[in-house]
């Protein structure tokens, strides 16, 4: 078996279950099947040119971290890649910010990254690039003589040809892309914007027999390969964690209420401030829902000290507060807003005591979350998801789910009301349905699929 290379912006290994993204979750999953190396950003900046890669081996995986320096890290990750393609990718325009300077040092870092790596590398390695910080890297690798299998995988979505060339110099994108054997997207969505953006580019696009795609005079895979969870682990988190002091304490002091659950990063793509809309919404239509529902919101800061990250956290501490003002009574606070993460055990314990996961996104790639609240419920008794229609997530469990649009604070208020006198009967069935989608691609198909195809 070849010898897996997965590259990410950060690179993270384990530390005592705390939070990891979506993302991290994904690559460790991989890496621990088949062995290999993690590469990326180490957490720290430096002055002047970066030193060689630490190395840090755990079991059959090698940690090899770089620090970049203090003079690009701004421009590079706050500001081109979190400041520029997040919003562009979430096609957000109106927060969008374009700056040639963090442009630049987008690209320097790509080329340390590539410059670093590759005396790493051995001649039958598979190389595995993940998301939009690190586009360019096989480039980059090309340039320097690589020629092994390289994939790229965005764990975000991919827009259409017109929010794409609202970038300045967007074709570099693609191009970028081209260098790639394997490009792989969350949902075929994803994939036709993606072909639909180098054929408006004139770049190619075209789907040749055997189902390669042409990109500038190159060949390459583009599919879908959509990412899943270890859907094992967290039956057996959550059928552990019920029994927790700090899950019994939340039930028992729920007494007859239901729990409503949203977690998140604390990022505006994932619709928090629309979430806590549509929850006034419903206290206000529906008066007989009062004392009945708690709804408790985790969301973990991420990118503070980015302008639109510390603006939403502001808003929605003003709007927890405002709606728990207007609403609770001396023995009922209807929001209970945690503005931090908290290890995966508990969250899969706090998940199975929930009658209703609230997964409502305004832009997501796939989102593990809705994946995860599944896993995690009681077959005998289970919650209802409610899900977002702009979440990747919705492709594969759209017709089970309670699909709602985010923006519509009356459906989904309905939605949630439609959940908590969902019959058990038709709750067992929508949970069985999911719970085989999601063992049918778990983390483990996910990788591969897509490590098999980098070898194809
Ligand atoms: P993220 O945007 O990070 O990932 P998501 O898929 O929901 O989003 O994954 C978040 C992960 O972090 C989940 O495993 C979740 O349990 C955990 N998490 C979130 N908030 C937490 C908290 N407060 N405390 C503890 N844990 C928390 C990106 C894309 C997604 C895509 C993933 C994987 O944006 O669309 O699904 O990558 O490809």
């Amino acid at each position: 078996m070849s010898r897996l290379v997965a590259i990410s912006n950060r690179v993270a290994p384990p530390s005592g279950g705390k939070t990891a993204g979506g993302l991290a979750v994904g690559i460790l999953a991989a890496l621990r099947q088949s062995g290999g190396i993690w590469f990326g950003w180490g957490g720290k900046t430096c002055h002047g040119e970066p030193s060689e890669p630490r190395l840090e081996r755990r079991g059959n995986i090698t940690f090899a971290t770089v620090d970049i320096s203090k003079a690009d890290f701004d421009s590079y990750y706050n500001g081109y890649c979190n400041g520029t393609l997040w919003p562009l990718l979430h096609f957000m325009l109106g927060i969008l910010r374009y700056d040639q300077a963090q442009h630049e040092a987008y690209q320097r870092v790509n080329q340390l990254f590539a410059r670093k790596l590759r005396p790493m590398l051995r001649p039958d390695d598979h190389i595995w690039v993940h998301d939009y910080h690190l586009i360019p890297l096989a480039q980059e690798l090309r340039r320097a003589g690589v020629t092994q299998p390289i994939g790229f995988f965005l764990h975000v979505p991919f827009p259409g040809y017109d929010v794409l060339r609202t970038l300045p110099g967007y074709e570099h994108l693609l191009r970028a892309l081209a260098q790639y054997d394997v490009v792989g997207f969350q949902t075929r969505q994803d994939c036709e914007n993606f072909l639909g953006c180098l054929r408006s580019a004139g770049l190619g696009g075209e789907r040749d027999g055997d189902g390669r795609v042409t990109a500038l005079d190159r060949r390459i895979r583009v599919d879908a390969f959509p990412i899943g969870i270890d859907v094992g682990e967290a039956v057996q988190q959550a059928e552990a964690a019920i029994a927790s002091a700090s899950v019994q304490r939340l039930r028992h002091d729920l007494v007859e209420r239901e729990l409503v659950i949203g977690v998140d990063r604390l990022d505006y793509s994932k619709g928090l401030p629309e979430r806590f809309r549509a929850f006034e919404t419903l206290l206000a239509r529906h008066p007989a829902s009062h004392r009945q529902l708690v709804f408790l919101q985790i969301a973990s800061p991420t990118r503070t000290g980015v302008r639109a990250y510390d603006e939403i956290r502001h808003e929605l501490e003003q709007s927890a507060g405002h709606i728990n003002g207007r609403f609770a009574e001396p023995d009922w606070t209807p929001i209970r807003y945690i503005n931090r993460g908290i290890s995966r055990k508990m969250l899969m314990g706090y998940f199975r005591v929930a009658r209703i996961g609230l997964v409502t996104p305004i832009r997501d790639g796939m989102n593990l979350v809705a994946k995860e609240f599944v896993a995690a419920q009681d077959p005998a008794d289970p919650g209802v998801l409610v899900l977002s229609e702009l979440a990747g997530a919705a492709a594969e469990l759209g017709e089970q789910a309670l699909l709602v649009n985010p923006y519509d604070a009356v459906g989904v208020a309905d939605a949630i009301l439609k959940a908590t006198e969902m019959p058990l009967a038709e709750r067992q069935a929508r949970h069985a349905a999911m719970l085989e989608v999601l063992r049918a691609n778990d983390i483990h198909a996910w990788r591969k699929r897509f490590v098999d195809a980098l070898g194809a």
